[in-house]
């Protein structure tokens, strides 16, 4: 089936649900036939990225070459869902510079810090509190909040299903025009 190419851009707090949320939305639109990718922490930090820390400068880098590498999959046709904590709105601004502004969905996941330390599925925010992670988002570095994203999902008060249904929605109105 013919569609757009789009760049779903997640950007949130360590243990958000970026990743839960953009892979339920990945497999809704497989089932519909679109060509998918996505690019999260555990397959770009382990890779192409393994050689960058978590200090702003190493975060910038980050997030440019996971900018350039979905430039190069939008070239090759596909929605590519990227969820990245992505702090600093300098360098999600340059998201939309390589990748090309019209190309780009903006999803900001806002859950409160409090929500994500009481989570804490990975046990991080207990191990920056003890000082045994240095540059923690939301601890000791900055989060800085999207002002105007395209959309934005409250998962205190939204199911998974939910935000699927409502990204979704505006996913397919993006690509299959
Ligand atoms: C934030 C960190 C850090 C520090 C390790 N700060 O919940 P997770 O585990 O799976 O998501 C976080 C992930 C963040 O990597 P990103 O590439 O998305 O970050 S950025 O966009 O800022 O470059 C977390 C883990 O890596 N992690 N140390 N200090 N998150």
């Amino acid at each position: 089936k013919n569609h757009k190419p789009l760049l779903l851009w997640f950007t949130g707090l360590s243990g958000s649900g970026k990743s839960t949320i953009a892979n339920a939305v990945e497999m809704a639109l497989v089932k519909e036939g679109v060509h998918t990718y996505t690019l999260d922490g555990d397959n770009v930090r382990k890779g192409l990225n393994s050689n960058l820390s978590f200090s702003p400068e190493d975060r910038s880098e980050n997030i440019r070459r996971i900018a350039e590498v979905s430039s190069l999959m939008l070239d090759a046709g596909l929605v590519v869902l990227a969820a990245f904590v992505s702090p600093y709105a300098r360098d999600r601004e340059q998201v939309k510079q390589i990748a090309g502004y019209s190309n780009v969905m903006e999803i900001f996941v806002n859950t409160p810090i409090d929500e994500c330390e009481r989570r804490d599925v990975k046990g991080l925010y207990a191990k920056a509190r003890a000082g045994e992670i240095q540059n923690f988002t939301g601890v000791n570095a900055p989060y800085e909040a999207p002002v105007a994203p395209d959309l934005q999902i409250d998962t205190v008060n939204t199911s998974v299903e939910e935000a699927v249904a409502i990204i979704i929605a505006l996913v397919n109105k993006k690509i299959k025009q």
